[in-house]
């Protein structure tokens, strides 16, 4: 099946940061999943490259937007690597395939009648390039997100009828409870909508950086609804000698809290006016905050995601995000919180667990995993979770998917604990006990560690294949995930997964 998930498209008027690596991750953890449940996986980011935040930014350099953007679109595509991303295709909406595309489609929605030529006044916020209404307005005329003073436009403008859409907007949240989540989201969308819908600018000519309206070249297109059509665009061209558009839309969108209304209403409101599909679902995410503030390029207070992989490893880093932040709301990051997790959860609780587990089959018999039934008492607790995961997942519950299987790595730990191994051992030599309690436990182990493995690989696709060669299962397909569904296999070396010490002064 055709499965499209994408991120935000970035803007390119500075270098990326650990909140835009953030709906990259949780993007990348679902395309990982969905290939292993044998999706035909579509994987879209890249760079929003037109529009006032970029020519202003670049003004201000003294340079022209395209130096401003060839100068920057490659850092937010470098990004990808050291994060582990998995995207198909980056696409930059500076790229002229792109730009026919929009300009064929927003006249397809003029030819619909959705289009007229009016007046806008109204206030402006030039960082967000967005025309805020008025229960946008935070005190001052300031805008809400940037606090700063917004700006009084007035031009003549190709509109889009967003208002003929009330009714069928509220007839999709009414139909479909949950495309947008969380709910708390939904429900501010739902109450913008409710609030009543006013049209909408479609085009600009006060800026000359865009895509040119084709049948008013002295205007571009207003740079959201050029940018929100990359989702589309894209499949187009994204995979080459083939056109995606009909096998893989709808799309799933993962995005921030700050670019909802766009997404949930204006982008639906576009795709029905052309008669095309509106979205699977938007996933919307909160903000990371360092001290207790956004954090953003325009605040100074980033953490740069090259550096934290760099002494972490990207494993590391996608995992700590996820589990820190839980996906929907907003929460604070740093360098020591990271570390923490490292120690704690990834060195201690999975690292040490699977070293120890491979070490045991190794020293008591010989790397080869007893072929035997797994302990049922564990297989109990275990049992459904790959269907619970897969569930959390398609619902946008990213971290309590997360925190489904991590329950069971700390129960496998526990486990450990309590059958003591070494104590069997001993008996068994001793002729106490029987080789099968040593086989069952070492056996449970082994099969533990390897279906943890397997429903962990989206967030740790790095360590999960290490640890999967490691016990000759390198298999990552879905049907694996459940407790009892590998083989008794020989187990290999393995290298600590997760080495203490990292980035010590
Ligand atoms: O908004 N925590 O681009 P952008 C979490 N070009 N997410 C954060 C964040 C933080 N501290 N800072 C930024 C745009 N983000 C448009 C999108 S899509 C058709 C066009 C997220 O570069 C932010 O919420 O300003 C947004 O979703 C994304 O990074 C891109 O932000």
């Amino acid at each position: 099946m055709g499965y499209e998930i994408t991120t935000p498209i970035f803007y390119v008027n500075a270098a990326p940061h650990l909140g835009h690596a953030y709906s990259t991750i949780v993007a990348d953890v679902l395309a990982r999943h969905h290939r292993q449940r044998g999706d035909d996986v579509f994987f879209l980011t890249g760079t929003d490259e037109h529009g006032e935040p970029v020519a202003n930014v670049a003004a201000d350099r003294g340079i022209t937007p395209q130096q401003l953007v060839d100068e920057n679109a490659p850092k937010f595509e470098a990004m990808g690597g050291p994060l582990e991303a998995s995207n198909d295709f980056f696409i930059r909406t500076s790229d002229e395939r792109h730009k026919a595309a929009v300009q064929e489609f927003l006249t397809l929605v003029k030819d619909n009648g959705y289009v007229y030529e009016g007046d806008y006044e109204g206030w402006y916020c030039p960082k967000c390039a967005d025309f805020k209404t008025e229960s946008e307005i935070a005190e001052g005329n300031t805008c809400p997100i940037h606090g700063i003073p917004l700006i009084r436009e007035k031009e003549r403008n190709w509109f889009f009828r967003l208002s003929a859409f009330q009714e069928q907007l509220e007839q999709l949240y009414a139909e479909r409870p949950d495309w947008v989540v969380p709910a708390v989201r939904r429900n501010e969308a739902l109450a913008f909508i409710r609030n009543g819908l006013q049209d909408v600018s479609l085009s600009r000519n006060a800026i000359s950086w865009g895509v040119t309206v084709p049948w008013d070249p002295e205007h571009v297109f207003y740079v959201w609804w050029d940018a929100l059509l990359n989702y589309r665009t894209a499949l187009r061209f994204g995979r080459p000698g083939h056109d995606l558009t009909d096998s893989h839309w709808p799309p799933v969108h993962v995005i921030g809290k700050d670019i909802l209304k766009f997404h949930t209403i204006y982008w639906p409101a576009l795709l029905m006016a052309a008669g095309v599909e509106v979205p699977e679902k938007v996933l919307v995410g909160g903000f990371l905050l360092v001290d207790g503030a956004k954090m953003s390029k325009s605040k100074g207070n980033v953490l740069d995601p090259f550096e934290a992989v760099e002494t972490f490893g990207a494993d590391a880093v996608r995992f700590y995000l996820l589990r820190e932040v839980s996906f929907g709301s907003d929460g604070s990051v740093s360098l020591d919180g990271l570390r923490s997790r490292y120690e704690t959860e990834l060195a201690n609780d999975f690292g040490n667990l699977a070293s120890r587990s491979l070490a045991m089959v190794r020293r008591y018999r010989d790397g080869q995993t007893p072929d035997v039934a797994v302990d049922p008492a564990i297989g109990a607790e275990f049992e459904g979770l790959p269907g619970e995961v897969a569930r959390l997942l398609d619902g946008g519950q990213i971290s309590q998917a997360l925190d489904a299987v991590w329950q069971r790595v700390r129960r496998l730990n526990r486990y450990v604990e309590e059958q003591a191994p070494w104590t069997l051992a001993k008996a068994e030599k001793a002729e106490s006990a029987s080789r099968a309690d040593l086989d069952r436990v070492l056996r449970t182990l082994v099969e533990g560690v390897r279906a943890t493995a397997v429903l962990l690989h989206p967030w740790l696709p790095a360590s999960t294949e290490k640890l999967l060669a490691a016990i000759g299962c390198p298999d990552l397909d879905w049907s694996g995930a459940a407790l009892g569904a590998g083989p008794a296999p020989a187990v290999g070396e393995l290298e600590p997964l997760f080495p203490k010490d990292v980035g010590d002064a």
